[in-house]
């Protein structure tokens, strides 16, 4: 195994879930080898042949294949234990920080995307009206639940606060949540150089 402080990422732009890799990559330290696709090149045999599934995003790191974004930004994060970005089978908030991540990377995350994408006349129109009622059912339940300061779990910020601003950045751009209602939780999250290296909330943020 090549132990290189470089990662190799496929994605079509800084809004897609590239982005929470993209992030997190700047939060270790690892410099970043961007490989843009133009929408289509998913299917591509040379791109099929690092993920078969046509989806983005695809990492490279330390000479493996890596995909699916959450699953690889848990990886990444276990691969650094001193930086604290993961929390571990023993510490007592584990059930937190995989309830959060369970919660945002399942039952938020596609769901936004499809709204969004739908929204902007990329994906069916039907799409928006069936998840509307449940996302802004749920986004509202998820408003109060978060902190108004700090961090998600164990006083210190880990991969799922990536992974929460990832659908929150989605539900706040698509009028489902007040950013008003969350900015206590996510302007520290928004202030992190990384976040910032990154351009992860470009699309939230007109400064
Ligand atoms: N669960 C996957 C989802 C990947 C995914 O659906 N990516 C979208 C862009 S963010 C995509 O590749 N869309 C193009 C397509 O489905 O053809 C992950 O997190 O990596």
């Amino acid at each position: 195994m090549t132990q290189s402080s470089t990662l190799d990422l496929y994605g079509f732009s800084i809004n897609d879930r590239s982005g929470k890799v993209r992030w997190l990559a700047h939060e270790l330290g690892l410099e970043v080898v961007e490989h843009r696709l133009e929408f289509g090149d998913q299917r591509s045999d040379d791109y099929l042949a690092l993920n078969p599934y046509a989806s983005i995003p695809t990492m490279i790191w330390r000479g493996e294949t890596l995909t699916e974004s959450t699953a690889t930004c848990i990886y990444l994060a276990e691969s650094f234990p001193d930086t604290g970005l993961a929390v571990f089978a023993k510490e007592s908030c584990r059930y937190a920080y995989l309830r959060w991540l369970s919660l945002f990377a399942e039952s938020f995350e596609m769901r936004l995307v499809e709204y969004m994408l739908a929204g902007a006349g990329i994906m069916p129109a039907e799409l928006r009206a069936m998840h509307g009622d449940a996302l802004k059912y749920r986004c509202d339940v998820l408003a109060k639940e978060l902190p108004t300061s700090g961090y998600l779990v164990a006083d210190r910020f880990t991969v799922a606060d990536i992974v929460a601003a990832y659908s929150l950045r989605l539900a706040v751009g698509g009028g489902l949540i007040e950013f008003d209602a969350i900015s206590g939780y996510l302007e520290p999250l928004m202030a992190r150089p990384a976040a910032k290296a990154s351009e992860f909330f470009a699309s939230l943020d007109p400064s």
